[in-house]
């Protein structure tokens, strides 16, 4: 019991060692990853995983929970405070089992939801037909404007009209522009529906007020704590007092048992992080340097969908490049820049395949790079693309100069 990882499991500590030097080596451009902190890491690891604590602070269903109680209530105190809210559930272990929870509390089965498609940026849990959300309620679905790829919420409220949704869902994996709440709320009133907010992917910005909180204004919010806010992997689900009851019976014990204590340990450490001085700046300098990112991929002749970015990703459209978004992801990871593949609006390509790459800068911006950083970024991108097809030397010199710059900018300097 007392011997260390290397002690007991040279292999899993081997592993775990080789994903350590790719992390330092390799850029990590998917918007939706991040580098927690080492006292975030500490807490997740730590001896709070020891323990069943089913219920909630103060009332459980297992002895020995003092200081479990106390943890919980400290990170629930520091989520009302740091999104402005009312209630928090930092139970949740992943953001679809917040969205479950949240349909849960909210709906009858059968009921109709309605979001963005998973193909024009929406998320999975939002309908799609291959989960539950698809299966458990009838879903409908909006659309981006044809014109603009950018959410015209004119159009959104004449579908929500048609459709009479129960619930409506704003909160999006691949759109790169702010996201207007109040109007989603003026849509849902209309109809007399639900309005769920999920914020996962824009999460810190909206801690550090970076982009317009939906708080106001959604009946419920769910989220990740591990893409932009830079927590442990984990998520949570705001809202106010009118619904903390039915949220919570809905969490436990509606589709949980018990919670990973130790992720909820490491939830209050990353709200505290996210009230401290520099979090409201790293969020502000994410925006910036996938701006410039964007711009340096503009300079090289990329499509980007909307034109821009308001937020931490971009939508690169690579049909101008006729290369394939899983190819030049591929290409980019063999030259040490790992992104992801994805549709965009109107793709005529399988989800496998796609003609489009998702950019992101949280992670990059972690390691405390800026926009001179993000146009080299750009232009190392744009060199894979045009000349690494079937060029294993050009693949091999740009992960030397992406090598050096992860030197520049290490994480995890004691690890
Ligand atoms: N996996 C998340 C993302 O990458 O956007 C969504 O679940």
């Amino acid at each position: 019991m007392n011997r260390s990882l290397r002690q007991a499991d040279a292999q899993v500590y081997r592993i775990m060692q080789n994903e350590l030097e790719r992390q330092k080596m390799t850029l990590m451009l998917i918007p939706s990853e991040n580098y927690a902190s080492r006292a975030v890491m500490a807490a997740m690891g730590s001896v709070f995983t020891n323990k069943y604590a089913e219920g909630y602070p103060y009332n459980r269903y297992y002895h020995g929970c003092e200081f479990y109680d106390e943890l919980e209530q400290l990170a629930i105190d520091r989520a009302t405070e740091l999104f402005g809210v009312e209630h928090a559930n930092v139970q949740l272990h992943t953001g679809s089992q917040a969205n479950m929870a949240a349909y849960y509390a909210l709906l009858k089965p059968g009921d109709k939801i309605m979001a963005l498609t998973v193909a024009t940026g929406g998320h999975l849990t939002h309908g799609s037909p291959i989960t539950f959300s698809g299966q458990f309620y009838e879903s409908h679905f909006y659309g981006l404007d044809p014109e603009t790829d950018r959410l015209n919420y004119d159009l959104i409220l004449e579908q929500v009209k048609e459709v009479q949704p129960q619930l409506i869902i704003a909160g999006y994996s691949a759109y790169p522009r702010i996201v207007d709440f109040k109007r989603f709320r003026e849509i849902a009133d209309e109809v007399g529906a639900y309005l769920m907010a999920d914020i996962a992917h824009i999460c810190g910005l909206v801690a550090a007020e970076a982009h317009p909180t939906p708080v106001p204004y959604a009946d419920v919010v769910t989220s990740t704590t591990h893409k932009t806010l830079r927590g442990p992997r984990g998520a949570l689900i705001l809202c106010n007092e009118q619904y903390a009851e039915q949220i919570d019976r809905a969490v436990f014990p509606g589709i949980q048992a018990g919670p990973l204590m130790q992720i909820i340990a490491a939830k209050a450490v990353c709200f505290k992080e996210a009230q401290e001085f520099g979090f409201r700046e790293y969020q502000r300098q994410i925006i910036r340097n996938c701006q410039a990112l964007g711009q340096a991929l503009l300079a090289e002749g990329f499509t980007l969908v909307t034109g821009g970015t308001d937020n931490h990703l971009l939508l690169v459209d690579l049909r101008n490049k006729h290369i394939s978004g899983r190819e030049a992801a591929d290409l980019m990871e063999a030259a040490g820049m790992v992104v992801n593949k994805n549709l965009i609006p109107g793709d005529p390509g399988p989800a496998t395949e796609t003609s489009g790459i998702r950019p992101g800068t949280p992670g990059l911006t972690s390691r405390g790079m800026k926009e001179p950083e993000m146009k080299m970024v750009g232009q190392w991108i744009a060199r894979v693309i045009h000349e690494g097809r079937n060029n294993p030397e050009v693949l091999e010199e740009v992960r030397a100069q992406v090598q050096e710059l992860c030197e520049a900018f290490p994480i995890y300097e004691d690890l």
